[in-house]
């Protein structure tokens, strides 16, 4: 059975989702989630905009059972990118809660429903009978961004879904006896593919704690009440932070987090420096993977076998990789570094209305270019970088040069702008603009200004005012010497 029919199709009474204010049961959820469904019926590709919880799983899984996408929408973004996703994917219907009630995009919406307006309790759903899928239909549709300024959907189907959950279920030994913390966003790949999907298939607890503090994660991770936790390196790096500023007692904290039988990180590297520090007060060694919106999960480090530090460990089962050379030639030498491309069910078919984009990203015999460069050892994959220096990891979330500097070319006093990703301890990269103005701005204005057009993990966090860019022959910014610029003033100050 695929793995999202066997979540649409469990009636047990065992508690699936939690929050802050509600709990439900599989049973409870899908005749829930069947209620809601026979409001959707006719409609393709339907917007979700609900915070993380008991309610957006409701909604999700409604929209699953009327058999369309679920488009899901980040809380953060402003209304100019929720217009710019609610265009590309024609999405007919929005569904949201109260706390994220946005007029404009209510009125902009086809049809919109409120999920805490509706009376979803009726005795049974309407829908309850067996649900089938179609495995070739797409089941959700994520945003991702890219090298060319706008984000680009990623249509996933149940089999793309199916693939990466059966291929985690197995190589992480998930259970129904699982309880995992979620504290992820739910429009990304990590929260709802690795933790969300992952723990309902599998008949276990997903409790909702999204945005929580360092000190509430921690406090939640001691109560012994869970068995897993997943989240990015600055989280991690945001717990030991805590940790060593309320002096915790190490010993006591070990013993606390021993219910814990795996502890994630992934989305972006894992600093060995944050590994070993991690290690050393809470006594688990991270489990380190690599994953990509296109194409679920790829490569992990053991379970059970060894884990290596700053490796992502080997293919996931049914994932095939290979490594490519400049002259796009495979390489099968251990140590020598190409970028890693991917083959399997869990691999996408292609960017939504994006013909040229999804032909780029694929090879003619069908592996997807990763953009991501790596190198074996021991059959252990290592990431060394990306080949694009345009694509930002932040605090897990991919952000595009291009997008920003699009952006900030609206604002009239701007002539010319170039966004760097710099080196950071918390965020792993941080945000920089250099900037060259018609007339000097201040920092917080132009934070201000950013704020209006965009979420604002994406806002810079620095900017530099400069007369001009460093430019090659072609006319290109050279942004390593902006990075190099960037570090040097800053070692400087
Ligand atoms: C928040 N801010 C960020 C940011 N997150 N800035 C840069 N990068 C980020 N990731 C902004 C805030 O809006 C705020 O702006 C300021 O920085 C300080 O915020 P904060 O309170 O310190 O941040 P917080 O809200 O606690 O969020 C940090 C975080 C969050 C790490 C919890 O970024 C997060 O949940 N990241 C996970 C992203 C994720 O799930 N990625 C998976 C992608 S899937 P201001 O101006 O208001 O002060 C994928 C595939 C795979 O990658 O392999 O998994
Ligand atoms: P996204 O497009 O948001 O799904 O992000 C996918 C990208 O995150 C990958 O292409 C990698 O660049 C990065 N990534 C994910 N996991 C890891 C990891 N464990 N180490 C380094 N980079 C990672």
């Amino acid at each position: 059975m695929n793995a999202i029919e066997k979540i649409l199709n469990n009636e047990s009474s065992k508690i699936a989702v939690r929050d802050q204010y509600d709990s439900l049961s599989y049973c409870e959820l899908n005749n829930k989630a069947s209620n809601l469904s026979s409001k959707i019926n006719g409609q393709r590709n339907v917007l979700l905009l609900v915070q993380p919880g008991v309610q957006y799983s409701i909604g999700f899984m409604a929209i699953l059972k009327a058999k369309c996408a679920v488009v899901p929408l980040s809380p953060d973004h402003t209304f100019r990118e929720w217009k710019y996703i609610a265009d590309d994917t024609e999405a007919a219907l929005l569904i949201y809660d109260k706390q994220n009630f946005n007029e404009q995009l209510v009125q902009y919406s086809k049809k919109s429903l409120c999920i805490d307006d509706m009376n979803l309790d009726l005795e049974s759903g309407p829908n309850d009978q067996v649900h089938k899928i179609q495995p070739k239909d797409n089941a959700l549709i994520l945003y991702t961004s890219g090298t060319s300024g706008k984000p680009k959907g990623v249509p996933l189907s149940y089999q793309n879904l199916d693939a990466t959950i059966k291929g985690l279920s197995e190589a992480w030994a998930w259970s129904e006896n699982d309880v995992i913390l979620n504290v992820l966003p739910m429009h990304h790949t990590h929260g709802i593919l690795n933790i969300f999907l992952c723990a309902l298939t599998n008949s276990a607890l997903c409790e909702f704690s999204p945005k929580a503090k360092p000190s509430k994660i921690l406090d939640k991770l001691r109560s012994k009440k869970f068995t897993v936790f997943m989240a990015v390196p600055t989280i991690y790096n945001r717990l030991i932070q805590e940790i060593e500023k309320e002096n915790y007692n190490s010993n006591g904290l070990k013993n606390d987090l021993n219910a814990m039988r795996l502890m994630v990180s992934g989305s972006a590297a894992l600093p060995v420096r944050v590994l070993e520090k991690w290690k050393r007060l809470s006594g688990h060694f991270l489990l380190e993977r690599y994953g990509m919106t296109e194409i679920g999960m790829a490569l992990s480090n053991d379970y059970l076998g060894e884990r290596v530090a700053g490796s992502v460990g080997k293919p996931l089962p049914g994932v095939s990789i290979r490594l490519i050379n400049e002259d796009g030639e495979a390489i099968d030498k251990e140590n020598v570094s190409g970028e890693i491309q991917i083959k399997g069910t869990n691999v996408f078919k292609g960017y939504l209305n994006n013909p040229e984009a999804t032909q780029k990203s694929f090879t003619p015999d069908g592996w997807f270019k990763s953009g991501d460069i790596a190198f074996r050892q021991n059959e252990r994959y290592f990431i060394m970088g990306r080949r694009s220096i345009d694509i930002i990891k932040s605090g897990g979330y991919k952000i595009s040069a291009l997008e920003i500097e699009n952006c900030l070319l609206e604002h009239e006093l701007i002539s010319e702008a170039a966004i760097i990703g710099v080196e950071d301890e918390d965020w792993g990269e941080k945000i920089v603009a250099y900037l060259v103005v018609k007339k000097s701005l201040k920092d917080q204005d132009l934070k201000s200004w950013c704020k209006n057009k965009m979420a604002t993990y994406k806002v810079p966090k620095a900017f530099v005012e400069t007369s001009r860019f460093p430019k090659n022959a072609m006319g290109k910014v050279q942004k390593k010497e902006l990075k190099a610029h960037f570090t040097k003033i800053n070692s400087v100050r």
